[in-house]
């Protein structure tokens, strides 16, 4: 879109009313009919737009996937980020987000794809992003955080969609600790946090959410460990609306978080929602070893009861039992 087709799509956004052609005629310096061809780009793009005589043009509706500047518009009063990138199709959202971060320095971004073709998990794993039937976005964000604290953005991601998904769809969504969401048994998020850093210094961070949101075909190779909203709901789900609700919690919390440096204003909350807790888990990282999870600490970590010993886990892989075939 050119830049002043967007400045009249700004435009119309405010106003959130009729607005006069005169008035926009006036705003660019543009011809009647150089407006109305403007307004035919917008139309062709998915925009609803009304034209009434003597009152001038109003949006009536936004196109089906994402628009940078619906989202902008949604989100600005967050001021969470500088600047909304939506894509078609993307590798992964969390390479762009690493490759906008070079080049853009002080910048934070959000970047949201319809479609990834080779989506990541952690360790080289793949996720499944199908076309316009999830969420896939990537937060670029470069808080003044030390190195160890990065992991705890995870958590904040967690808490933040759990919430969301629970206020938005009333299906009752867990946290697999530390970076699943978790809907009967079945992942429907997955969160990968990245970071580029120093010993003691955070250059930026990346936060990518990965959410199923209308699929209604889950690929064959996570069928029997994933699900989708939609499919739990037994209706479709807005996109636009949930992720204006993630990214709205994720910014009260990632606040907070800010202030207090660890977690421990969330506790509470976080523990609650977590399926994690109180189970037997398999820790496998450099060795296996099975025990059973207490509660998940103020700094992010997972408290761990083996063999009678306390312990806290911070990486590696944690299967609880009963879900994704541990059984
Ligand atoms: C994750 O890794 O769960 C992190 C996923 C993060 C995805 C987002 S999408 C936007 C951003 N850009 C990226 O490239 N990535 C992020 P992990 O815990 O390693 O889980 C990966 C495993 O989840 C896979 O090995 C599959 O078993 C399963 N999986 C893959 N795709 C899935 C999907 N769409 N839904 C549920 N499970 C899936």
């Amino acid at each position: 879109m050119t830049g002043k087709t967007r400045a009249i799509l700004d435009i119309l956004i405010e106003a959130d009313d009729y607005i006069s052609g005169q008035q926009i005629s006036d705003s660019f310096d543009l011809s009647r009919s150089a407006i109305w061809k403007h307004m035919n780009k917008l139309k062709a793009a998915g925009y609803e737009i009304e034209s009434v005589t003597h009152k001038g043009y109003k949006l009536l509706a936004f196109p089906e996937g994402f628009s940078s500047a619906e989202i902008d518009s949604d989100i600005e009063h967050l001021a969470l980020v500088d600047q909304v990138l939506v894509y078609d199709t993307l590798g992964s959202t969390n390479d762009e987000a690493k490759i906008l971060a070079r080049d853009h320095e002080d910048k934070e971004i959000l970047i949201i794809a319809e479609e990834q073709v080779s989506g990541r998990g952690r360790r080289g794993r793949q996720w499944e992003s199908p076309k316009a039937s999830g969420i896939y976005m990537s937060l670029l964000l470069r808080p003044d955080l030390r190195p160890n604290q990065a992991s705890m953005m995870t958590l904040i991601a967690g808490l933040a969609l759990s919430d969301a998904i629970k206020s938005e769809t009333g299906l009752e969504a867990s946290i697999k600790w530390p970076n699943d969401i978790v809907i009967a048994g079945k992942k429907v998020c997955g969160i990968l946090t990245e970071m580029s850093a120093e010993l003691n210094e955070i250059h930026y961070l990346v936060v990518g959410i990965g959410i199923n949101v209308n699929t209604q075909v889950i690929p064959e190779s996570i069928i029997s460990l994933a699900t989708s909203l939609s499919i739990e709901v037994g209706d479709t789900v807005n996109r636009k609306t949930l992720l204006k609700a993630v990214l709205t919690r994720f910014n009260e919390l990632y606040r907070q978080f800010i202030d207090v440096g660890d977690l421990s204003f969330l506790m509470d909350s976080y523990n609650a929602s977590c399926i994690t807790v109180g189970r037997e888990v398999k820790v496998t990282g450099k060795e296996s070893w099975t025990g059973f999870a207490k509660a998940v600490l103020a700094d992010g970590g997972l408290l761990v009861e083996k063999e009678g010993k306390d312990q806290v886990v911070y990486a590696g892989e944690v299967s609880v039992r009963g879900l994704y075939g541990y059984v």
